[in-house]
């Protein structure tokens, strides 16, 4: 990323009373990218507020969370819940560039200045309040993560040990454990982790218990997958009620799509190997923007689509728009 961007990101915030957030239930990228560019701002800018909003993290958040403060247990995790906005002056988002994933943005208009610094891909969606000049989405980035890092280095900010476990456990988790990953992702790792932490550590701190209720709903989930084949590439679609499609990949599928329902919402999460994104030039995250009625995105090898009430018709156009890239 050039460094003039980062600079002009920094002074453009100079000044200003700022917010940081970022999209619903925070993954611990989302969660280590708010808190790390707040410790960064409170010491690049002391006389400036700095607030931070979340609303809520994920399952996978907590349950990182609670491990984080057995080892560090001084380290503050607190954020706002609500903010009175009337005194911010910009605010910006992280590990998201899609207004409809952030909560306060719900009841507020979208012309409220507002910058993204995400690794998705750039949905270049015009919003009046977005302040494009100075957004950093950068999709060759495997996680939010590594830009905030960037931007902390060019604050020559001196980053405590805990902000580094976090920050090594977001790039971590994001990068699939650097299977999605690529040399700058090590590189980071690397300046982040120096000769003061150890890898094995983070691990540790990753590691996801599964309860038995979990594990039950994982093996019904493959009892009743449906197998779709095209050539000699294996497509799985099943239901369950917590997202992953990575189960269906483990077990040998190249593309995994699973569909939770909750009352009228939806969401279908889906995962495809790298094999088969190189081979074909699948990008799931560029078929999933194309589906109608439904919002969602991601990268080639895994993306997300939220919707309402038409599960079976997003479904439909999904497998078929899979379907036409690996025929031809
Ligand atoms: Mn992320």
């Amino acid at each position: 990323m050039p460094n003039s961007k980062k600079e002009d990101f920094l002074n453009f915030l100079k000044e200003k009373n700022l917010l940081i957030t970022t999209h619903n239930l925070a993954d611990i990228d989302a969660a280590a990218s708010g808190i790390v560019l707040k410790y960064c701002f409170e010491n690049y800018f002391p006389n400036q507020t700095v607030h931070l909003t979340f609303s809520g993290f994920s399952k996978h958040t907590k349950s990182f969370v609670n491990k984080f403060s057995k080892k560090f247990p001084n380290f503050n995790f607190t954020f706002q819940e609500n903010v009175d906005l009337s005194d911010i002056d910009v605010i910006v988002i992280v590990d998201s560039n899609n207004l409809d994933q952030i909560k306060i943005f719900d009841n507020l208009d979208l012309d409220i200045p507002h910058i993204f610094i995400d690794h998705h891909i750039n949905l270049r969606k015009n919003y009046p309040g977005n302040i494009s000049l100075f957004n950093m989405i950068f999709d060759n980035y495997s996680s939010t993560s590594e830009i905030v890092f960037e931007i902390i280095n060019d604050c020559n900010i001196n980053l405590p040990i805990p902000y580094r476990y976090f920050l090594v456990s977001a790039i971590l988790t994001d990068s699939g454990f650097l299977k999605y990953g690529n040399t700058g992702t090590i590189k980071n790792l690397n300046n982040i982790l120096q000769d003061q932490l150890e890898i094995q550590d983070v691990l540790l701190l990753l590691e996801r218990e599964v309860d038995l209720s979990e594990k039950i709903a994982r093996i019904k989930a493959l009892q009743r997958v449906k197998l779709i084949r095209i050539n000699n590439w294996l497509i799985g679609v099943t239901h369950l009620s917590s997202f992953t499609a990575s189960i269906l990949i483990k077990v040998g599928f190249d593309v995994g799509i699973v569909v939770s329902e909750d009352k009228s919402d939806y969401r279908i999460t889906t995962r495809a190997k790298k094999q088969i994104c190189l081979k074909t030039g699948l990008h799931l995250g560029k078929i999933i923007r194309e589906i109608n009625n439904a919002n969602g995105g991601g990268h080639d090898g895994a993306a997300t689509l939220n919707g309402k009430n038409d599960v079976k018709e997003s479904l439909n156009q999904l497998i078929d728009k899979i379907k036409e890239t690996l025929i031809n």
